[in-house]
């Protein structure tokens, strides 16, 4: 395991130096100056956050996909243990009470079609301040249960079952799909609101794919890709 107290992004630093590591290795900082989410998002990385990823360097072809499933289910285990009941908001995202706290990252350096490495962030508010702007959206562990989590032991813990999930689901990748699915707050069937070309529009989800939704709007069929707040 590599921790830095202060660095750009845990994610960023793997994708620079992925060669000199081998498969499994695990990098944290106690706070990131440039932590990002999908599309470039900006990732609020404060001190008392855990932030970290995770190398894999899969020997045959693999389904990035695969990897942010099996960290969500594993984030939602561990925080089971914690007593705290969480879901996930398709694709990824841990939501309490409607509010986030939790994002998942993964990130495939290829050659050609290949994946060469896989590298999955995870971040996690546990004793952290949420910025003012995402005071709406976001919400803290410590919030949540009133009480301060000692990093390592989360960390500890999301791994312990990352791992055994990986034993269990890596040749039975459906299975872990069917799994992901049980844990998101949006089913088939559902009326969600989605946006289509950046304007807000109900529709009912017809299919859940790892990186879209197929959602019937209007009699027409229409694949999504990003998701309104709940
Ligand atoms: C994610 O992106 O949710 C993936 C976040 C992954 C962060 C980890 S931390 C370790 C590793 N290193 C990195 O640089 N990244 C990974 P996305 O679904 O695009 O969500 C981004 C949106 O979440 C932002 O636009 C904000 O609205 C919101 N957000 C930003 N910071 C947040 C925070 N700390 N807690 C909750 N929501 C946040």
């Amino acid at each position: 395991m590599i921790t830095f107290d202060e660095i750009p992004s845990t994610n960023l630093y793997l994708k620079e130096n992925y060669e000199r590591f081998p498969d499994g290795t695990v990098v944290v900082a106690l706070t990131q100056t440039m932590g990002y989410g999908r599309e470039g998002r900006r990732w609020y990385s404060p001190r008392g956050g855990l932030w970290f990823s995770v190398l894999f360097k899969p020997r045959q072809s693999v389904d990035p996909h695969f990897y942010t499933k099996l960290f969500a289910v594993a984030v939602l285990r561990a925080l089971e243990r914690l007593r705290v009941r969480a879901d996930l908001k398709w694709p990824n995202d841990v939501y309490v009470h409607g509010k986030k706290l939790a994002g998942i990252l993964a990130e495939g350096i290829f050659e050609g079609r290949r994946v060469k490495a896989l590298i999955v962030g995870v971040g996690v508010n546990v004793n952290n301040e949420i910025p003012k702007e995402l005071a709406e959206k976001a919400i803290s562990l410590k919030a949540l249960t009133s009480k301060e989590w000692e990093l390592m032991t989360l960390l500890r813990l999301i791994l312990r079952y990352a791992r055994s999930l990986l034993r269990k689901y890596s040749k039975k990748k459906e299975a872990l799909t069917r799994v992901w699915k049980g844990m998101l707050m949006q089913k088939e069937g559902d009326e969600i609101l989605f946006l289509d070309e950046g304007k807000e529009k109900w529709g009912r989800i017809v299919k859940i794919a790892s990186d879209h939704l197929l959602v019937e709007s209007n009699g027409e069929l229409k694949k999504v890709c990003s998701l309104s707040l709940p």
